[in-house]
C-alpha cells in the first residue's frame, strides 16, 4: 500500500497528507479549492498550524505530495471533508457524499477507503452503499471509520502519538485500516466496529461539553451569589475525585460545539443531558455581553476594548467563536465603536467589518484608552500584560487569567 488520496485538505487532511508524504508514501491530495491546491503546491499553508508550514513545503519538495483537484488512483483514499449542519442542527453529510462520489470511479478492487470526518451513526455503512450503487462492478472494497482526534494547537504531535479508533463496516475492513494506521501511528490502535467508532468520537467531544456546561453553569451560579468562581473551581478540585474545567465565554471551534447535536439528533429521546449541555455553552455569550451592557451603563460614552476573537487560546481559528459571537452582538447594541485585540489576525472577518463600528487595533494602543477591557481569549500575550496597565479600568475576565 503505497498510493494515498487524501481528499479535503483542511485542519486534519493536510497534516495527514503531508504527515504521510514525509513518511515515503506517495500521496495525491485532493481539494475542491484551487486556491488551497495551488498555495500547497508551492509548498506553502493555507492554515495556520504550528510546525505544519515545515511539514508541507518538506513533503512537496520529496515529491510524494502533489495536491490536485481530482482524485487519481490509489490504495488507500482518506476523506477528511467537514462534517457541518445543515438547518437547525442537524448533521449535513453531503460533502462525505461528494468525495464519495469523486473517488467511485477511480476505486480499484481491495482498496481501503477511510473515513476520517466526524460523522453521525450510520456514515460509514452508508458510504458502503453509495460505492455499491456508484460501482456494482467492484468486488471488494474495504471501509472503515478512524475518526481524527488531533487537537488544534497540537496536531502534529497528536497524529502521530494519539491512541486512535477503528471501526470496519466488516471484520476485514477493520483489520485492514488498523494494519495502515500501524504504519505511522506510535499510539495504540483499537480496534471495533463503524457505528461504535463514529459514536465514540462523538462522544469524546460530548463528555468535555458536558463538563465545560458544568463550570459555565457554575460561573452563572457564582455571578449570582457574589463567589469567585475561579477560587471555587480550584478550591473543588483538590478533592482526589473532581476534577471541573474552565468556564469561559462559551463553547467554540468547530468540533465540541457542533459534534453533540449529532448524538442529539440520532437519539433526541435519550440524549437529555447533553442536549442541555449545549444549550446551557450556547447561552453563555449572551450573559457575557449582559455583563459588558451592565458595566457600560454605569459610564459615559465608555471605551470598550475586546481582548480575543479566535475560539481558544494561541491560534488563529475563528470558527464558532464565542468571542466572535459576543463582540457581534456588542457592535450591534451599541453605537459606539468597538475595539478588538487579535494578535493572531492582521484583518477584521467580514462579518464584523460590515458592522461598521468595529476596529482591529493592537493591545498598545487599546489598553491605555479603554475604559471596559472584556477578556475573552486566554492568548499568552494577554495572560504576560503588565497588571498595572488594567488598574482603574473596568476588566470582564472571562477566562480567569486576571482574579
Ligand atoms: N473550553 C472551555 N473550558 C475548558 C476547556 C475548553 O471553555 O476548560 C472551550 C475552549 O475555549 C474552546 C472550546 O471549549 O472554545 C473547545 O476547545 P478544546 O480545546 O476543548 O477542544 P477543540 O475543539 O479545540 O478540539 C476538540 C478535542 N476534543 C477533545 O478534547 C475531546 C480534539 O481532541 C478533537 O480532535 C477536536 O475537538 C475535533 O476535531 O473533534
Amino acid at each position: 500500500m503505497t498510493k494515498i488520496c487524501v481528499v479535503g485538505l483542511g485542519y486534519v487532511g493536510l497534516p495527514t497528507a503531508s504527515l504521510l508524504a514525509n513518511r515515503g508514501f506517495q500521496v495525491y491530495g485532493v481539494d475542491v479549492n484551487t486556491h488551497i491546491v495551488e498555495t500547497i503546491n508551492r509548498g506553502a499553508i493555507h492554515i495556520y498550524e504550528p510546525d505544519l508550514d515545515v511539514l508541507v513545503r518538506a513533503a512537496v519538495n520529496s515529491g510524494n505530495l502533489r495536491a490536485t483537484l481530482e482524485p487519481r488512483e490509489a490504495d488507500v483514499f482518506i476523506l477528511a471533508v467537514p462534517t457541518p449542519f445543515q438547518g437547525e442542527h442537524k448533521p449535513d453529510i453531503s460533502y462525505i457524499k461528494a468525495a464519495t462520489k469523486a473517488i467511485a470511479p477511480y476505486l480499484g478492487a481491495d482498496n481501503l477507503v477511510i473515513l476520517e470526518s466526524t460523522s453521525p451513526v450510520g456514515t460509514t455503512e452508508q458510504i458502503g452503499d453509495w460505492i455499491g450503487e456508484l460501482r456494482p462492478d467492484l468486488k471488494r472494497v474495504y471501509i472503515a471509520h478512524c475518526p481524527e482526534r488531533v487537537l488544534p494547537g497540537k496536531v502534529l504531535k497528536e497524529l502521530v502519538e494519539n491512541d486512535r479508533i477503528i471501526g470496519g463496516i466488516n471484520p476485514e475492513s477493520t483489520a485492514k485500516a488498523v494494519s495502515f494506521y500501524q504504519q505511522f501511528v506510535n499510539g495504540e490502535i483499537l480496534a471495533t466496529n463503524a457505528r461504535t467508532a463514529e459514536l465514540a468520537k462523538l462522544t469524546e467531544n460530548a463528555f468535555r461539553d458536558v463538563n465545560i456546561a458544568f463550570a459555565n453553569e457554575l460561573s452563572l451560579i457564582c455571578n449570582q451569589l457574589d463567589i469567585d468562581v475561579w477560587q471555587l473551581v480550584e478550591l473543588a478540585n483538590r478533592h482526589p475525585r473532581v476534577n471541573i474545567l474552565q468556564p469561559g465565554p462559551g463553547v467554540g471551534g468547530h468540533c465540541i460545539a457542533v459534534d453533540p447535536w449529532f448524538i442529539v439528533d440520532s437519539a433526541p429521546e435519550q440524549a437529555r443531558l447533553i442536549r442541555v449541555a449545549r444549550e446551557v455553552n450556547d447561552h453563555k455569550p449572551e450573559h457575557v455581553v449582559s455583563q459588558v451592557q451592565a458595566a457600560a451603563s454605569k459610564l459615559k460614552q465608555p471605551v470598550i476594548a475586546c481582548l480575543g476573537l479566535s475560539y481558544k487560546a494561541n491560534i488563529d481559528d475563528l470558527r464558532e467563536s464565542p468571542a466572535l459571537e459576543i463582540v457581534k452582538a456588542l457592535a450591534k447594541q451599541q453605537t459606539e465603536e468597538i475595539w478588538v485585540v487579535e494578535p493572531h489576525i492582521q484583518q477584521l472577518p467580514a462579518t464584523l467589518a460590515q458592522l461598521g463600528n468595529v476596529t482591529l487595533v493592537p493591545l498598545e494602543v487599546a489598553l491605555p484608552k479603554a475604559d471596559i477591557l472584556v477578556l475573552l481569549v486566554d492568548h499568552q500575550d494577554f495572560i504576560n500584560l503588565d497588571r498595572q496597565l488594567i488598574e482603574g479600568k473596568t476588566a470582564i475576565d472571562t477566562r480567569g487569567i486576571w482574579h
